[in-house]
Formats: structure tokens, C-alpha cells, sequence
């Protein structure tokens, strides 16, 4: 049986990497065994020369040096193993957005785990699973706003799906004024200082104000330089929409096409026909469309009054003239997706009947007379835990009181969106949920995975201006 089980191993780790395997693979954190086929990943976290198509060249903070980082894409129940070198002249992490993992490989400094001191390695382990679109980032600070994120693509072990072709977009927004993203960035609210003491904020100096974006790119290019999504007549195509953006909510249209919502935050919904989607910060939308209406198009977002820097994706049949792609319009009697519309096709396992063994209350709140956020009135660290128990069912019951929209993000779990109007089962499962302004939210999640975990505004700025805090198994 060793000898059987050796060969496999060897195997199933791949080309690239050589390792003296024992008989038992353990990861030092991991409670069990890897078991099925091993996918390795060698990141190093520096700093490097990018350039987004337009604009000078500025320094970024990359994986591999480029920006996005690279893909990761594996097949579900596979184990993404990513060694991690620090090459920044800062402490890092990884997190891996959306993914209900193991606690200690979750990426979050002081919380997961110490961070990784420049020069210093980490090796993350864990299982590919579920299936869906996802992404990575630096969990430290403003680290995400330099470039350190990418796409992470778990594929189907069995059911690859029904599409001809498929893209992963990145959605990002850069500063382009001052030779880039990350030198403007460093603007210092005024009222920052005072309040430093008082509040006990690590950060020296207060908290940085919302940079203004000026830049929209995909997969780290602006238009006109990016690419076109290349598609034949009658193809139907799949695009993964994965929205790592710092600071930026996008509203998009694809002209000349409507699109197919099949999966948020990876997971699958009942398929939901629109003509317009809004994507949140940290959320993930697979949408799909068939390519039956020839021509020249663009893929844009309705915000940012059509500028230099706009949204933009060109989408361009085989065959069409290359001249300018025809943007899409935002008026007229357009269906617009909304989370009441989605359905969940994933059923709850046990569903609640109503019962709920926990609930909690979130007030978000600030930006008004404080360069804080808060949840509750507090400051992350100073900050409320939420305490559960294992197999707990929990209710969470945001109201935004400010004047800005929050994606709210839970580390670790997916929750389910209470819709009262529609039965538990086909509540939709996300990790993600944007509270608009004057606008309140219910989510209810099971407590099914032990450890202390981040729960936060993914607006960067506003998380770690304070919108934070935990939910901790008792
Ligand atoms: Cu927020």
C-alpha cells in the first residue's frame, strides 16, 4: 500500500516543485491529512513597475510582479498549497476571499494569524471548495489598493457547465493622477490626529481619506488597451465578474446583449435574466450570454459620467470591423437585478423554521463629523465580538446610517439573505451584501466553523478606518 500510495503522490503534486513527501502529508496547522491531488503556488509579494496601457509607469505592490497577481485555478477538492514570500518592506497576509476554510490559513493579521514580516515565508494550505468564483488579497491595511489581489477560479469536479468560452474580469480602480495608485493614496484626514489617542487607532496619524479613482481597469489594463473579449457567432460565453476594487460599486450593462446571472459569490442561483447588474465590492457575479447579435460592443459601468478613465470591457464577434465598439445605454425600461430577485438553488441542509438560536444587531455608521467607521459606535480594535456557538443559527441585522452603501463581508462562512416574501431554501447564499445608505439588511448564517473570525466593511477605507470587528465560537 505505501508503494501505492508514493506513486500517487508523486503524481498528483505535478512538474515544478520537487518535495520530499512523507508517508502522512501534515500541514502544521491542519488538524488532518491533504488527501486528493495537491496544487502548488509560488507567490512572492514585491514591489514592481507596472503600467495599466495609459499613463506612466508607477511602482505597484504585486504578486509576481504583476498585477492582478496570477490565477489560481484548481478543481474542487483539490488543496491549494501557496508558498508565500514577503519581498515588501511591509508585514503581509493573504486572504482568501469567500472560501470557508480553516481558521489559522484565513490571512487576517492579529486575528488568523501574526503577519509575515518582510523577508519571512508563510505556507498556506487548504481545500479547494465549493466550486465558484473567488478571489485573494492582502488582508493588511491599504495593501490591497497597491495591487496585491487576484482571481481564484474553483472549478467543478464533475459538471463543467454549459458555455462555449469563458473570461475571469478583474474590476479595478486606480488613482492615475501623481504617476499612479499608490502615492496619491496617502492623503491624511485632517482630523485624523486628535483622535488618535482617544480611539487607540494603530494606524499613525489617523486613518487615510478616500482617494478619488480616476482610473477603471480589467485585469489590469485601462481602455482602450485592454484586450476584447473575442467571441464567434453562437457561442454562448461565461464571464466571471470578481470585484477587488478598493473603494468602487460598479452598475453594468453589456450592450446589445442581456446577461444570465448564474452564480454570486460562487454560488449557483436560479438562472436570473437583466440588462443591468450591480456589483459590490468583494462580490463575485458568473453571468453568462449568448453571442447572437454580431458587432462591435462594449461591457461598461454607468458611473463616473463616461470619462478618460471609465469602465470599459470591449466585447467583439469574430469577423466584425474594428472601429468603435458601441456602448451600451442606461435609459429606458431596463431590468435591474437586485438581491430580492436572486433565488439560491443550493437547499438548506436544515432549514430554520424560523428558529434562530442568535441575533445581532449592527448599526454602520460614521464619515460624517469623524474619519472613523463604526459598527455599533465602535472602532475596530476596540470592537464588539459576536459570540456564537458551534451549530448555532445566526441572525445578523444591519442598518446603515450613513450616507455611503457598505459591502459587508463575513470571514469563513456563507450566510443566506432573508427574504421573509420567499421560502428559507431558496434564500441566496453569498459572502458578500452590499447595505445601502438609510437601508438595512438581514443575513442568518450556521455557525459550522469553529475559530475567530473577521467581519467587516470591504470598502478598504472604511475597514480600516474601523468598520470591523469578530464573531468568535464560544
Ligand atoms: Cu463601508
Amino acid at each position: 500500500m505505501a508503494i501505492t500510495r508514493r506513486q500517487f503522490l508523486k503524481t498528483a503534486i505535478g512538474a515544478g516543485v520537487a518535495l520530499q513527501v512523507p508517508g502522512v502529508l501534515l500541514h502544521p496547522f491542519s488538524a488532518r491529512p491533504a488527501t486528493g491531488p495537491i496544487r502548488e503556488f509560488r507567490f512572492s509579494a514585491s514591489r514592481a513597475k507596472v503600467n495599466l496601457g495609459r499613463g506612466p509607469d508607477f511602482v505597484a505592490w504585486t504578486y509576481n510582479g504583476r498585477v492582478p497577481g496570477p490565477e489560481i485555478r484548481v478543481k474542487e477538492g483539490e488543496t491549494i498549497r501557496v508558498f508565500l514570500k514577503n519581498l515588501l518592506p511591509q508585514e503581509t497576509t493573504i486572504h482568501w476571499h469567500g472560501l470557508p476554510i480553516v481558521n489559522a490559513m484565513d490571512g487576517v493579521p492579529g486575528v488568523t494569524q501574526a503577519a509575515v514580516p518582510p523577508g519571512e515565508s508563510f505556507v498556506y494550505e487548504f481545500k479547494a471548495r465549493p466550486a465558484g468564483t473567488f478571489l485573494y488579497h492582502s488582508h493588511v491595511e491599504y495593501q490591497l489598493d497597491q495591487g496585491l489581489y487576484g482571481p481564484l477560479i474553483i472549478e467543478p469536479a464533475h459538471d463543467p457547465g454549459n458555455f462555449d468560452r469563458e473570461y475571469t474580469l478583474m474590476l479595478e480602480d486606480w488613482v492615475m493622477k501623481d504617476g499612479g495608485g499608490v502615492a496619491a493614496t496617502r492623503r491624511r484626514s485632517p482630523m485624523g490626529r486628535g483622535m488618535m489617542g482617544r480611539r487607540g487607532f494603530a494606524n499613525k496619524g489617523g486613518p487615510l481619506l478616500e482617494p478619488v479613482y480616476d482610473g477603471f481597469a480589467v485585469n489590469g489594463k485601462l481602455y482602450p488597451e485592454i484586450e476584447p473579449l473575442m467571441v464567434k457567432t453562437g457561442e454562448r460565453i461565461k464571464l466571471r465578474l470578481i470585484n477587488p476594487s478598493s473603494s468602487t460599486i460598479y452598475t453594468l450593462r453589456l450592450a446589445g446583449h442581456a446577461l444570465t446571472i448564474t452564480h454570486v459569490d460562487g454560488n449557483p442561483v436560479k438562472p436570473l435574466r437583466t440588462d443591468v447588474l450591480r456589483i459590490g465590492i468583494g462580490e463575485r457575479y458568473d453571468v453568462e450570454f449568448k453571442a447572437d447579435n454580431p458587432g462591435y460592443w462594449l461591457l461598461s459601468a454607468m458611473e463616473r459620467g463616461g470619462g478618460e478613465g471609465q469602465l470599459r470591457i470591449p466585447v467583439r464577434y469574430k469577423g466584425s470591423q474594428p472601429t468603435e465598439p458601441v456602448p451600451p445605454v442606461f435609459r429606458g425600461p431596463l431590468r435591474f437585478a437586485s438581491y430580492a430577485d436572486l433565488r439560491g438553488k443550493l437547499p438548506d441542509e436544515s432549514p430554520s423554521m424560523g428558529k434562530v438560536d442568535r441575533a445581532f444587531r449592527q448599526i454602520l455608521s460614521g464619515g460624517m463629523h469623524s474619519p472613523y467607521w463604526t459598527i455599533n459606535g465602535r472602532v475596530y480594535p476596540n470592537a464588539e465580538r459576536l459570540v456564537v456557538k458551534e451549530g448555532d443559527r445566526v441572525r445578523i441585522k444591519y442598518w446603515n446610517r450613513s450616507m455611503m452603501p457598505h459591502p459587508m463581508h463575513l470571514h469563513g462562512h456563507f450566510f443566506r439573505l432573508v427574504n421573509p416574501a420567499i421560502p428559507p431554501d431558496t434564500w441566496v447564499l453569498k459572502d458578500t451584501v452590499i447595505v445601502d445608505s438609510m437601508q438595512g439588511m438581514e443575513i442568518e448564517f450556521v455557525a459550522d466553523n469553529r475559530g475567530k473570525w473577521f467581519h467587516h466593511c470591504h470598502n478598504l477605507y472604511h475597514m480600516v478606518a474601523g468598520m470591523a470587528n469578530t464573531v468568535v465560537y464560544a
